[in-house]
């Protein structure tokens, strides 16, 4: 657990580090960071639910459409990093202070069924990776294609 919790807590310098020297206005990017972040404000609300509530209802989100109708284009990079920044930051206390019993608390997906805290934490940690491979691949395209 505890090295979850410390992967978890570093997200926000991975992902710094990960777009840095990026252009800012560059979509593809932007629109990556975004979406971790959207994806973040929701799944934190998920981990809060779980330790707060008994079994609570798990809501997902259409990532695809909140792309297209929030406007990702329009939206600012920066503010989004920290917004994602201060949701982990904000997690920080909480799980300094986790008991076993409460990561092993239940939550129920609409979809996909039962997950424990520690997977829902486990999630958030694996879905920063993945999207920064992403950025990484996305990089090296470029990198491929105007040099
Ligand atoms: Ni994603």
């Amino acid at each position: 657990m505890e090295a979850l919790i410390e992967e978890y807590g570093r997200g926000s310098v991975m992902h710094r580090e990960a777009i840095e020297g990026l252009a800012e206005e560059e979509l593809r990017f932007k629109q990556i960071i975004i979406h971790v972040t959207d994806s973040e404000i929701l799944s934190t609300h998920r981990l809060r639910k779980v330790l707060a509530e008994e079994e609570p209802l798990l809501i997902s989100f259409d990532q695809n459409a909140w792309a297209k109708d929030l406007g990702y284009d329009l939206l600012d990079r920066e503010q989004h990093l920290l917004l994602f920044q201060f949701l982990r930051s904000s997690m920080q206390t909480i799980l300094g202070h986790l008991t076993v019993e409460q990561s092993e608390r239940v939550g129920v997906h609409e979809d996909a069924g039962r997950f424990t805290f520690k997977q829902l934490l486990e999630f958030r940690i694996q879905h920063v990776r993945d999207h920064l491979a992403q950025i990484e691949r996305v990089r090296e395209y470029f990198i491929d294609v105007f040099q």
